[in-house]
């Protein structure tokens, strides 16, 4: 039986992640860090089958040493401060582990599992300011924010382990990728959960950013069965996860919105508190070298998407006793 060593299991990637590599024999080991109230509820359904550790991508050793304890022959870097906005605020946190982070994996690999095979959640992000669109693996980077920045840092050092140590180092470059359990404070599921909100009379406004940015958004299901795939080709390299298509804040809203019968414009206001100092204003990926080399298809569309994510925050409502009392509720959930 193979072994997988995940970090930032309590994230949306590490939960799907984590089940994936289940559902195909891996023993999964997790890891979280320490904190006085700990999140389970993302793998709280598959807990009793993953082998749950503590580490730190801020101390480098516990990552030593829960390597040398559990020597896995793959290891999937998720964990990271993800929230692009958040960077702004805390640039020098977010270098620290989203940038930093990766080294201190990379050293921890490099001197406790060196045969391990290792895949660095790299982002789209890194794009920045595009060059080209579509954006490609050879596309130049240009970051636009402290998150940006480090995620370009933790590709290079991962690049650079592989050419330096031969090491089996991947770095995925993930388009958006989004779901039911996407954090609330990302502009999709926020968007859903306020879409419910509204319907079930708890609030009568949602406040947003730019409307106008625009995203290739994915399922977060789709896109961890490539970090897998990444891993099992015969040799290392970078790739693309990416839907190749692009829609706006604007287009995501005016889905959730019509999904309960509801016009997108009699709620959605603009707050300027919600800008950032640089913005990313269109990301569409080109992920046909996965296609290629891995085999790698994305199964689920924008639209199948949005209504994914604003029914499960329907149904939470719905399974509460709750009833609404705007709009009107999709079919499959009447
Ligand atoms: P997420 O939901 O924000 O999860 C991030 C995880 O990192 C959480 O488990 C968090 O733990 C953990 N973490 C944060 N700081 C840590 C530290 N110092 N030590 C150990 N763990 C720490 O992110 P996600 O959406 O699942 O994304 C997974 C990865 O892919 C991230 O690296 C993200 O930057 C990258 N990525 C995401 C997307 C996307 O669209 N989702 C696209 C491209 C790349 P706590 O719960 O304790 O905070
Ligand atoms: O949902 P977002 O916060 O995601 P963003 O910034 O694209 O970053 C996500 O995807 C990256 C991959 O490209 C990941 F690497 C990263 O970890 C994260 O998962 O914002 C999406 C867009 C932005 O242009 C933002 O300005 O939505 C715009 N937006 C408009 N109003 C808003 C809001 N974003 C948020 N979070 N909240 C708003 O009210």
């Amino acid at each position: 039986m193979k072994t997988a060593f995940i970090t930032g299991i309590t994230g949306q990637d590490g939960s799907y992640l984590a089940e994936h590599l289940l559902n195909l024999g891996y023993k999964v080991v997790a890891m979280m860090r320490r904190s006085a109230t700990p999140d389970t509820s993302r793998f709280a359904h598959i807990e009793d089958r993953l082998t749950i550790c503590h580490g730190d991508l801020l101390d480098q050793s516990s990552l030593m040493r829960l390597l040398a304890e559990y020597k896995p022959d793959e290891i999937y870097n998720l964990a990271a401060q993800s929230f692009v906005h958040a960077s702004f605020h805390e640039p020098i946190h977010t270098s620290e582990v989203t940038g930093l982070g990766v080294m201190r994996m990379l050293e921890a690999v490099r001197l406790q599992a060196p045969e391990a095979r290792f895949y660095q959640a790299s982002s789209s992000e890194m794009f920045g300011d595009v060059f080209e669109t579509p954006q490609r693996e050879t596309t130049p980077f240009h970051p636009r924010s402290p998150y940006g920045v480090a995620k370009v840092y933790g590709h290079f050092a991962t690049v650079n382990y592989r050419e330096s140590y031969d090491m089996f180092a991947c770095s995925g470059i993930l388009f958006n990728h989004e779901s039911p359990r996407r954090g609330l404070e990302f502009v999709t599921r926020k968007i859903s959960d306020h879409v419910a909100a509204i319907a079930f009379g708890e609030t009568n406004q949602l406040a947003l950013g730019n409307l106008d940015a625009r995203r290739d958004w994915g399922f977060a299901g789709d896109y961890v069965r490539g970090m897998h795939l990444m891993l099992q080709h015969a040799t290392a390299d970078d790739y693309v996860l990416s839907t190749g298509t692009t829609q706006s804040v604007r287009e995501f809203c005016r889905i959730a919105f019509a999904h309960v019968g509801l016009n997108y414009e009699d709620y959605v206001v603009v707050n300027p508190k919600f800008f950032r100092p640089a913005e990313v204003e269109l990301l569409l990926g080109d992920s046909s070298k996965a296609k290629n080399v891995l085999g790698w298809v994305p199964e689920i569309d924008f639209q199948g998407l949005v209504e994914m994510m604003v029914d499960a925050d329907l149904k939470r409502r719905l399974v509460m006793g709750n009833r609404p009392t705007r709009g009107s509720l999709p079919e499959g959930l009447v």
